[in-house]
């Protein structure tokens, strides 16, 4: 494996944070697999990439069962590892790196058991929050990053034409979105996150996720699925039904115009607010607006909710390589609700929209 790109970021990192830290104390895997490609998920166990500013040297702690994992990748970017045993305290070395009193930056999600137990060693001197910085970076995709992204996005797809291929009366939600995870697992994706079925009534509840429920011959049928693929993610959301769609048809043209018109105004330069006012605005004047409970959209990359946060309070400007979905939605309490996700990525001169599945309540459309 290639490590330039992450020495490429550790570096533009540590410069970005040098005058403000004497150490940072970066906590969150994801973060961790941004700077450094080192992807563990250490559950309990401590693992931590410290960039030592006063030090001038750049430390991962890692528990010795994943050694193997970690120290190559150390050598080639620089790191040097500080691997501990089960029985020993990985905040000995801490200690030893982070002294007392010094400014010390940390994540806004840092475990309150990390820094508790550093202050049994040392005097804990001055926290500050290091988030801007490392969001800012990975707000901005790379061309590489960007290639895995679309990449992610053509799978999904066809995760998602699959699912709609088997959706048929009788079966449970949570059987298909069981089943999509196999079909998903068999084109590579590295796991699903709460992958969302949700038929009839439980369309309305926008976060509900699959349950037993049996799917019926007239039900609307909600699916946002949502993959990790290579690190990245696509978040796709599609509603169809497999009867008679009449009573379904006006709430899901409601949706559906409103998303296109918040996609059509995306270029460099506007206020994400601006995509937001524009999904909003068109379903208020639809009469729907108090049915449209959520932002309008979120950054995808690493994780699944990531900057830029598409709401009406959100100044960020839109820039080339943000990715971020589109995903309006109108839910009627016990009746059913709509909501269409595609993700965008904001190009020099407008947006590359990265999902191309129709946009359609008849499931036939779907079928190649
Ligand atoms: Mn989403």
């Amino acid at each position: 494996m290639n490590l330039d790109i992450y020495k490429e970021r550790i570096n533009r990192f540590v410069y970005k944070t040098r005058d403000n830290f004497d150490h940072l104390i970066i906590s969150s895997p994801t973060n961790i697999r941004y700077l450094t490609s080192i992807a563990l998920e250490p559950i309990e166990r401590l693992f931590l990439l410290i960039i030592s500013t006063r030090n001038e040297a750049i430390y991962i702690v890692a528990p010795e069962l994943e050694k193997e994992r970690v120290i190559y990748k150390c050598m080639e970017l620089g790191i040097e590892p500080l691997i501990y045993r089960d029985s020993e305290d990985p905040y000995l070395s801490l200690a030893n790196i982070i002294e007392s009193n010094s400014i010390l930056g940390v994540e806004n999600n840092i475990p309150y058991g990390i820094i508790h137990k550093l202050g049994k060693y040392i005097e804990l001197g001055e926290l500050r929050l290091i988030d801007d910085y490392i969001n800012g970076m990975r707000l901005i995709k790379d061309e590489y990053e960007i290639k895995i992204l679309k990449e992610a996005a053509k799978i999904n797809q066809e995760v998602i034409k699959h699912i709609i291929a088997n959706i048929h009366a009788g079966i449970t939600e949570r059987e298909l979105a069981n089943e999509a995870c196999v079909y998903a697992s068999s084109l590579g994706v590295e796991k699903c996150i709460h992958p969302i079925i949700q038929s009839g009534p439980n369309t309305s509840l926008p976060h509900m996720g699959s349950s037993n429920r049996k799917i019926s011959s007239d039900d609307v049928v909600l699916i946002d699925f949502t993959i990790l693929y290579n690190g990245y993610v696509s978040d796709i959301t599609r509603v169809v039904s497999i009867g008679d769609d009449t009573k379904y048809r006006k709430i899901f043209y409601v949706v559906r115009d409103a998303q296109e018109k918040a996609i059509d105004i995306i270029r460099p330069n506007i206020p994400a607010y601006l995509v937001d006012r524009e999904a909003r605005g068109f379903i208020e004047e639809h009469g729907y607006g108090e049915f449209f409970i959520h932002r309008t959209g979120h950054g995808i990359g690493l994780e699944v909710h990531e900057e830029p946060y598409i709401h009406s309070k959100s100044n960020i400007a839109l820039s080339p390589g943000m990715v971020f979905t589109v995903e309006p939605g109108i839910y009627i309490p016990g009746k059913f609700g709509v909501r269409i996700e595609d993700n965008i990525l904001v190009t020099s001169d407008g947006y590359v929209n990265l999902v191309n599945l129709p946009k359609s309540l008849s499931r036939s459309d779907y079928l190649d």
